[in-house]
């Protein structure tokens, strides 16, 4: 089965929303492979956003990413990937399908509510940044 990973955004923490997502997870079928909470640093926020450094926005979405605790998950299923970001949504909630999770708890393009990797050499960076081999089942 794939894996993939995903976060709970800060946003969606705070306004308690934690559990309703995990429900929505568990719902489509996933397996939660790994799952921690944690508040971000600066360095580890920039870090896992290094892609996106010359954007117009990077800076902000550091001070976002931690701005207060979030949910780091690895994710299992056959097509996890896709799965997952088709369940996530858009990331623009005003263009975000019915029934996403986006769509649902989403602020805005930034304060998006969730994370998902994008491909399978992101899901295994992402992966590694964040979890060992200990922290994860399956
Ligand atoms: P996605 O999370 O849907 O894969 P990316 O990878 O393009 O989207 O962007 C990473 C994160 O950067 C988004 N989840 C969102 O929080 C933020 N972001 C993307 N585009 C914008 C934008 N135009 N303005 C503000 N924040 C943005």
């Amino acid at each position: 089965m794939q894996k993939t990973f995903a976060i709970i955004k800060p946003d969606a923490v705070a306004q308690g929303h934690a559990g309703a997502i995990l429900a929505e997870i568990e719902k489509a079928g996933f397996k939660v492979a790994a799952l921690k909470m944690m508040q971000l640093s600066k360095d580890q926020a920039e870090g896992f956003y290094a892609v996106h450094r010359e954007r117009p926005f990077f800076n902000d979405l550091v001070a976002f990413m931690t701005e207060g605790p979030v949910i780091a998950m690895i994710l299992q299923k056959d097509g996890a990937i896709k799965a997952w970001r088709d369940l996530m949504g858009a990331t623009n909630p005003e263009q975000a399908v019915e029934g996403t999770i986006r769509k649902r708890f989403a602020t805005n393009i930034e304060r998006n509510a969730v994370h998902g990797s994008d491909a399978e050499e992101t899901a295994a960076f992402e992966t590694r940044y964040f979890f060992n081999a200990m922290e994860t089942v399956g």
